[in-house]
C-alpha cells in the first residue's frame, strides 16, 4: 500500500470511528422519580402520544445482527394512557386478516383527521426484513387496530421511520441505501450519503431529500410547516421547509454529537426531543457487562441562530440501555430503547 492509500485508510477508519463514536462513554445524568414501564423487555422502538395522553408504542422489533431479548414473541402495539397516571401500558389487538405473526414493528406515527377525529397509525412493519407501511385506524373502546391498507413502493426500501401527514399520506426515512449488509457496512465506512427522504401518497411516490449518511427519525413542527429529520451517522437534525407540492427545502442542519435516533416534538413549545444511544458499536455488538447507554436530548429554538441543546438525561446502561426515542406530554417525558425496556420520568 502507498503511503497516501494508508492515510487515506487511516482517514477513513478515524471518520468512522467518529460517526460510530466508539470510544463515547456515557455519564449518568439522573432524573428524580424514573420508573420503568411494566411489562416492557424487548424493545419500545418507537413512540408517539396523541394531544389526549395517550402512546403508542412499538415493542419487540427484531433486527438481523442486533440483540433481542424474546426472539421468539411476537411484537405489539402497546397502548399507555398518560392521564390516569398508572403506567400499564396493554397491548392493542388487529383487526381479522392481519397477520400479526410476522408483524416487526419500528417507527411509527399518528395522523388525526381533524373533520371527525378518527386517528389512524401508520406503523413501518419489517416481516423477514421487507418494508410494508401498514395503515390502522384506532379504535379506542374496543383497544382495536383496524388494518385498513399495506403500502409497498420500490422507493420505499430499508424504512426507517414515518410521519403521517395525511390519511394515507407520509414522509418516509429510507436508512440504508444496499439491500445487501456488506455493502451498506462499507457506505458507512466510505462516509457515502445515498439515503433520504420519500414523500409517498397513492399517485406521487418520490425521493424528497437526498444526501444523508443514515436518515433516520422524522417528525413535523406543531404548526406543520417544517420536517425535521435525523441523520444517525452524522449526528444532526436536519430543518426543512415543507413546500405546497410536498418537496423539501433544506434551511439548516444542527450538530448534536450524539447517534440521534427518532425525534419528537413538544406540542405545547415546540420543543424538539430525541434518544440516542451514544456509541453504535456498544449497540451492535451487545455484551451484558459493558452494555450501550441512553441520552435524552432536548433542542430548544431551533428555527433561531443559537438553538438550545440539552442532555435532559443519560445512563450508562445500568437502567435502561441504546434509547432509541423521547417523547413529552404534560410534563413526563418517556424513554423507548431499541430493544429494552422503557422508561416514564416526571418533568418539572
Ligand atoms: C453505571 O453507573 C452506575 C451508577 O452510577 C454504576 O454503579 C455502574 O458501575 C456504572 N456502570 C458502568 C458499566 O460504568
Ligand atoms: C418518541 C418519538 O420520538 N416518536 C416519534 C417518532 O417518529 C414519529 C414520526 O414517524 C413521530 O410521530 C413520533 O412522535
Amino acid at each position: 500500500m502507498g503511503a497516501l492509500r494508508v492515510i487515506t485508510f487511516l482517514g477513513t477508519i478515524l471518520n468512522f470511528y467518529h460517526r460510530a463514536l466508539i470510544f463515547n462513554e456515557v455519564e449518568n445524568i439522573d432524573l428524580p422519580g424514573c420508573q420503568l414501564l411494566k411489562g416492557i423487555e424487548a424493545g419500545s422502538e418507537d413512540i408517539d402520544v396523541l394531544p389526549n395522553g395517550l402512546a403508542f408504542i412499538s415493542t419487540g422489533l427484531k433486527v438481523a445482527g442486533m440483540k433481542s431479548f424474546a426472539p421468539d414473541e411476537p411484537a405489539k402495539i402497546l397502548l399507555l394512557d398518560l392521564e390516569d397516571g398508572g403506567l400499564i401500558p396493554s397491548p392493542l389487538s388487529f383487526s381479522e386478516g392481519f397477520d400479526a405473526s410476522s408483524f416487526n414493528p419500528h417507527g411509527l406515527s399518528t395522523y388525526i383527521d381533524e373533520t371527525d377525529g378518527t386517528v389512524y397509525l401508520f406503523v413501518v412493519n419489517h416481516p423477514e426484513g421487507q418494508t410494508i407501511v401498514e395503515i390502522f385506524r384506532f379504535v379506542k373502546g374496543e383497544k382495536l387496530l383496524v388494518h385498513l391498507k399495506s403500502v409497498t413502493h420500490k422507493l420505499l426500501t430499508s424504512v426507517n421511520d414515518i410521519v403521517a401527514v395525511g390519511p394515507d399520506s407520509f414522509y418516509a426515512t429510507i436508512d440504508l441505501f444496499f439491500s445487501s449488509n456488506f455493502l451498506n457496512h462499507m457506505s458507512i465506512l466510505l462516509g457515502l450519503r445515498w439515503t433520504g427522504v420519500v414523500y409517498y401518497s397513492p399517485g406521487d411516490v418520490r425521493q424528497v431529500v437526498k444526501g444523508f449518511h443514515s436518515a433516520n427519525g422524522i417528525t413535523i413542527s406543531t404548526d406543520k410547516q417544517y420536517i425535521y429529520a435525523a441523520d444517525l451517522t452524522a449526528h444532526t437534525i436536519n430543518v426543512f421547509n415543507k413546500n405546497e407540492d410536498w418537496s423539501l427545502t433544506p434551511i439548516k442542519s444542527v450538530d448534536v454529537n450524539t447517534l440521534v435516533d427518532n425525534l419528537s416534538l413538544d406540542p405545547v413549545t415546540g420543543d424538539i426531543w430525541l434518544g440516542g444511544f451514544p456509541n453504535l458499536y456498544k449497540a451492535l455488538l451487545y455484551n451484558p457487562e459493558d452494555p450501550p447507554g441512553s441520552e435524552v436530548i432536548r433542542i430548544q429554538n431551533i428555527h433561531s441562530d443559537n438553538p438550545v441543546i440539552t442532555r435532559v438525561y443519560a445512563n450508562n446502561g445500568s437502567v435502561i440501555q441504546g434509547s432509541s426515542c423521547a417523547s413529552v406530554y404534560k410534563g413526563q417525558l418517556l424513554v423507548g430503547t431499541i430493544f429494552h425496556k422503557a422508561l416514564h420520568c416526571p418533568l418539572h
